[in-house]
């Protein structure tokens, strides 16, 4: 864990980075796939939800986590299986660190990183 300062470029960049975005989004789909199907179902992703998109979701309550699977899966299971597939899986955390960095905006800030968060490889890739 480490205390950096961060800016939304930096996660746009990294987002736009396809090459390092792929890589972390298919890392990041292997730990979430509990029963290793190549799928993530609703329980895998809700289960570890801090693992999705780090704090945001842990100051939440669950009902509010609950309605925001709703939305998500609304949105991202494109072809209503009830599961998220790889491309569908890159797609929704792409959207996710996109609103994170928009809501992050142009001003460092200083945030708490830990070790496989998506904003830890962002500022590893700028600082290298
Ligand atoms: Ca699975």
């Amino acid at each position: 864990m480490s205390v950096e300062f961060i800016d939304g470029q930096i996660v746009t960049e990294f987002v736009n980075d396809s090459e390092a975005f792929e890589k972390w989004a298919n890392e990041k789909f292997k730990a979430l796939d509990g029963d290793g199907d190549g799928l993530l179902s609703r329980d895998e992703l809700q289960k570890r939800p801090g693992k999705l998109s780090s704090t945001q979701f842990e100051l939440q309550s669950s009902e509010e986590i609950a309605s925001l699977y709703d939305a998500l899966f609304e949105k991202f299971d494109v072809d209503r299986s009830g599961t998220i597939d790889p491309q569908e899986f890159m797609a929704l955390a792409k959207e996710i660190m996109l609103a994170k960095a928009r809501g992050i905006g142009d001003s460092p800030v200083c945030i708490i990183l830990q070790g496989d968060s998506l904003l830890m490889r962002a500022v590893q890739r700028c600082n290298s």
